[in-house]
């Protein structure tokens, strides 16, 4: 007999330590299973160099406890890796989370068993659980994308994925070292890799814009100055677009001069960070208005880098700026000023195959001791797909999503009751400050469960309806903005044969919230829901 417990979390990242610690709360015999031998999940598998946050400290980071807000010192404007798994560790003592989470434990499966309403959740390791819950906080960017590369098997070096990166660390010291992609883990890394390496090829197939980052350490005041407010400021963000603190000028870059939106863009240029996104109300919806900043850019990378050839090959030109995610750096376009640096421009001409000692484009060889994959992820649906989840009628996940990913409120999927989603597709999660919506997703969830608790219900399922009308307004709310025409992982266009669908909802974190609320305060709108005694039936929909 398999043990039986309310509840299984999947992942111990952000949402589930968070969701952990709601359930734990309440008082519900809960598991969460860990793949990786510590918390933190992104933040524990990426330690590759320069790895740092894009969204500030004082607001990545959870609001649920006043006190650990007040107590917890960060140090940088933008927290690095070893931050902010200092901080999960912290969060995870603190509130006595370990003892319930099964580390290096892989979840395999998740099947509805519509006999007695249970969840039924297999490991890696052999262990298969009944829970009444199941909650999938596997996390939007974890799970990783090697391209199949001819002979990639064959390299005599290390490969690494800047994703799954040793924790001992990579030494580069006097090597040749190939870098494989250009967005924000690739230009976080290649500044400091091209410090310690001998020589540093890097493969870029389509060059990001990059910003500064400005990191810098956070004054004692500023720090104190956030405490002082941290309730208003956190309601602030709650209510807001993007969840992160960036101030959003409504006017458009169309009716300003030529002057002003240079001093616009320059100033934001020097603050650093996406604030350059902020600086006109239609940058994102209008392509015109675009192209003043997506020129502005342009026109830093040409006075950066000092070789015209590589700063035009550096220089994107077929997309809005902002529509893949603005990439924040330190020193990277300098960095193409160095000796020991090689752009290679695998779009026009592509990675053929790797080899027992390098990689080969259409027309060269490069001879390498290393190789970093700095590719990305298939993101959002990557990591929920990699576990062979089945709902009601043993119909699975995979199947339900062929066409693209659909989920009510990026929360819940028909056919699935009892699952939830944190920070799923149709949710805001990759477009919006990611500790903010967890925070937003785990709380909603755990309002649900009691709710059930208390009207003696034993499972919610979203309709079939609502989870289609829900995804319609996902689309129609991406369509009005320049985000669906690029090619970008947001639309899933970086992994082979994914469908396209714009993954995340773009109407802002404060809509996007009140929206999941009127649902609940009207019993739970959209959701069909069965008594404890009655065995689960289908859902009209
Ligand atoms: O991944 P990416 P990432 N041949 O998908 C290239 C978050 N994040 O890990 O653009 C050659 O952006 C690919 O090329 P192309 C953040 O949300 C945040 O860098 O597809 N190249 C691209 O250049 C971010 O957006 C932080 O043409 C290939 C690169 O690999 C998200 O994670 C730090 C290729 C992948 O870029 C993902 O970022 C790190 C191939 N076959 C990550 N396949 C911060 O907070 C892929 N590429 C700062």
């Amino acid at each position: 007999m398999n043990e039986q417990l309310d509840a299984v979390v999947v992942g111990a990242g952000f949402g589930g330590l968070y969701m952990l610690r709601r359930m734990k709360q309440m008082g519900l015999s809960v598991r969460a299973y860990e793949a990786g031998g510590g918390v933190g999940g992104t933040w524990y598998w990426n330690r590759y160099p320069g790895c740092r946050c894009d969204v500030e400290s004082l607001d990545y980071s959870y609001s649920f406890d006043p006190e650990l807000e007040q107590e917890w010192a960060w140090t940088d404007r933008y927290p690095s890796q070893p931050d902010v798994e200092r901080y999960l560790n912290h969060v995870a003592d603190r509130f006595g989370l370990r003892p319930d989470i099964q580390f290096d434990t892989r979840v395999t499966a998740a099947r509805f068993d519509s006999g007695d309403g249970s969840w039924v959740v297999e490991t890696d390791r052999g262990d298969s659980v009944r829970a009444t819950f199941c909650v999938l906080a596997v996390g939007c960017l974890s799970a990783r994308n090697v391209p199949a590369f001819p002979g990639i098997g064959s390299f005599e070096g290390p490969v690494v994925h800047t994703g799954a990166w040793p924790a001992e660390g990579v030494d580069f010291t006097g090597e040749r070292v190939g870098v494989i992609g250009t967005g924000s883990s690739g230009v976080q890394a290649i500044p400091l890799i091209a410090e310690q390496a001998r020589r540093l090829f890097v493969f870029q197939r389509t060059p990001h814009f990059v910003v500064p980052a400005n990191n810098h350490p956070l004054s004692a005041a500023a720090v104190d100055e956030r405490k002082a407010v941290y309730p208003s400021h956190r309601e602030m963000l709650r209510e807001g677009f993007f969840g992160f603190t960036l101030a959003l000028n409504p006017r458009s870059a169309l009716d300003a001069t030529e002057e002003e939106r240079r001093a616009v863009y320059e100033a934001a240029w020097q603050t650093g960070g996406p604030t350059l996104l902020g600086s006109f109300g239609d940058l994102l919806t209008d392509r015109a208005a675009n192209d003043t900043a997506a020129n502005f850019v342009r026109g830093k990378i040409a006075s950066i880098v000092h070789d015209p050839k590589v700063a035009a090959l550096l220089t994107p030109t077929d997309y809005p700026i902002g529509t893949k995610r603005l990439v924040q750096g330190t020193g990277y376009y300098e960095t193409y000023n160095r000796d020991n640096v090689t752009l290679v421009d695998v779009r026009s001409d592509p990675i053929r195959e790797i080899t027992r000692n390098g990689l080969a484009t259409g027309s060269s060889r490069y001879e390498l001791d290393a190789i970093v994959c700095a590719t990305g992820y298939d993101a959002v649906t990557g990591a929920v797909l990699a576990l062979d989840v089945r709902g009601r009628d043993g119909v699975s996940l995979r199947d339900h999503w062929a066409d693209g990913p659909r989920a009510y409120l990026g929360v819940a999927v028909a056919g699935f009751p009892n699952l939830f989603v944190i920070t799923g597709p149709g949710s805001p999660s990759v477009v919006s400050n990611v500790v903010l919506s967890v925070e937003q997703h785990v709380d909603w969830i755990a309002g649900c469960i009691d709710f059930l608790r208390s009207e003696d219900l034993r499972s919610i399922e979203a309709t079939g309806d609502a989870e289609s009308a829900w995804m319609d307004h996902v689309g129609e709310v991406a369509a009005k903005t320049l985000f669906p025409a690029t090619d970008s992982w947001y639309v899933g266009a970086n992994i082979p044969g994914k469908p396209r669908v714009f993954m995340a909802y773009l109407g802002g974190v404060g809509p996007y919230r009140r929206r999941c609320d009127e649902v609940a305060a009207r019993a739970y709108e959209g959701f069909v829901t069965r008594p404890a005694a009655e065995p689960a039936a289908r859902a009209s929909a």
